[in-house]
């Protein structure tokens, strides 16, 4: 196991085990046009998080170490998006309305993608969720064990909604969790803070937090 430096005391990463998790970096989060605009956000402050996930994710591609994101969308009927979901607030677009990046939060459509500097490489798996948590009607929990993964190191956006939402889903079912305090943007600072803090409450409670420099300086070289 490796030692990572964390909050509230150091977490043991599994080389080879734990997947770095990149929750729903999209167009439609993060640029201007979308989902997250739509809803009357700042999108600019997602984008601290973007050169910690690539470097992150240039450590993991340079190990062979499992990647996965995700993108939250719906299909192009809306057969998974529930009304409740589509209906709620008043953003200037809806789920599945047309925007600037194509139909809201679609899959297939521009503003669903990933953004460019953080695309999947071959291989690595692309989990398309239509809720916040990432193991709400995905299958996700069978096919990590089957991959033989056990720990999970979280970035993404954003923290205290869906990052938040899986890293507790992972929790609950048995995951050991890490996220990394610099990879994982929120529109609102305060919440971004809260939701590190309730995640290292009480011993853990959740899991760890760390920032990327240290779960950097604690992998092993490459061989
Ligand atoms: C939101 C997300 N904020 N990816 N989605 O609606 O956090």
């Amino acid at each position: 196991m490796i030692r990572v430096a964390a909050q509230p005391f150091d977490y043991e990463l599994a080389p080879g085990r734990t997947a770095l998790v990149v929750i729903d970096m999209q167009r439609d989060f993060v640029e201007p046009g979308g989902f997250g605009a739509s809803l009357g956000n700042d999108v600019t402050r997602l984008h601290g998080a973007v050169q910690p996930i690539a470097t992150l994710l240039a450590a993991w591609r340079a190990r062979g170490w499992p990647v996965l994101h995700t993108r939250e969308c719906h299909r192009p009927d809306l057969s998974d998006c529930p009304p409740a979901k589509r209906e709620r607030g008043q953003p200037s677009l809806r789920i599945g309305d047309l925007g600037p990046m194509g139909r809201v939060l679609i899959a297939g459509e521009p503003g669903a993608d990933i953004i460019p500097a953080l695309a999947p490489a071959a291989g690595e798996w692309v989990i398309d969720k239509p809720g916040k948590g990432m193991f709400w009607a995905t299958g996700l929990h069978e096919r990590l064990q089957a991959a033989g993964v056990t720990h999970l190191l979280f970035t993404g956006v954003t923290t205290e909604v869906c990052v938040q939402t899986s890293m507790r889903e992972a929790n609950d079912r048995g995951y050991s969790c890490l996220i990394v305090e610099d990879a994982t943007e929120s529109y609102f600072p305060e919440f971004k803070r809260a939701a590190l803090a309730m995640i290292v409450a009480q011993g853990a409670i959740i899991g760890w937090s760390a920032p990327s420099a240290a779960v950097m300086s604690s992998l092993p070289a490459i061989s």
